[in-house]
């Protein structure tokens, strides 16, 4: 069986969470927060998350681990059959982790210490963002899911980057970044009333307190530097 390591208030882990709950490959979870030893054992970057195969082979990269589970378990697909049409799912993952996730991310650490990004950081931010804007805008149909008719690793992947989007980049610059490509909150709301949303949100806002605790004493040996 695969275990999944990582910690459930990681939207990466629950990129590859949400996939493997759809496809109903069985996994069990292991709870391992960044910075431990023990991460470093199956992620050589030691990043959340990874995942440690049915051969024991240890596999890191959210989007790596993702073409994985789709080639290993085939059944209900989450890429399109046509060559073509997978490239443009990857293309707008792609896209959404280059100038949505990372940009967001960048502010991450304003957001945790409730202090505000300096006004070069912010302008940094909002012009990798105002880039990416058009571009979603182009790739995005949202008939109903993202790529067209039928549900992908895109609707998985593109939903859990907007929780970055939303409570790092939206926050920190004063901005409802969202509501600047047409049909993405709505199709968003969508995917949140998913019963597997749904269970993944309950084990992350579970996991928060764990986290913030994690997050507090990072910050405090830091500053004690
Ligand atoms: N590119 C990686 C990014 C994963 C990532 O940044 N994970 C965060 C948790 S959400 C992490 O492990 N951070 C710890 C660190 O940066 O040291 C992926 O797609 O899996």
């Amino acid at each position: 069986m695969i275990t999944l390591h990582g910690f459930p208030a990681s939207n990466y882990y629950n990129i590859v969470k949400h996939a493997l709950l759809y496809k109903e490959v069985p996994f069990q979870e292991e709870l391992i927060f960044a910075g431990s030893d023990a991460l470093l054992t199956v992620s050589p970057v030691g990043k959340v998350p990874a995942i440690t195969t049915d051969d024991g082979v240890t596999l890191s990269e959210s989007s790596v681990i993702c073409d994985f589970i789709e080639e290993t378990y085939p059944d209900t697909p989450l890429y399109p059959e046509s060559a073509t049409e997978r490239a443009i799912v990857r293309q707008i993952m792609k896209i959404a982790e280059l100038y949505f996730e990372l940009p967001s991310r960048r502010l991450i650490p304003y957001v945790f210490s409730g202090t505000e990004a300096p006004d070069a950081v912010k302008e940094e931010v909002r012009q990798v963002i105002t880039r990416g804007i058009p571009a979603l805008n182009r790739l995005c149909q949202f008939s109903p899911w993202i790529a067209g008719k039928k549900l992908t690793m895109a609707d998985i992947y593109m939903h859990y980057v907007n929780v970055v989007v939303k409570a790092c980049a939206s926050t920190q610059l004063d901005w409802d970044i969202l509501a600047e490509i047409p049909g993405m909150k709505e199709w968003n709301d969508t995917m949140t009333q998913s019963d597997i949303a749904k269970k993944i949100e309950a084990d992350r806002v579970a996991n928060m307190p764990e986290f913030m605790i994690r997050v507090k004493a990072k910050m405090q040996a830091a500053n004690a530097q």
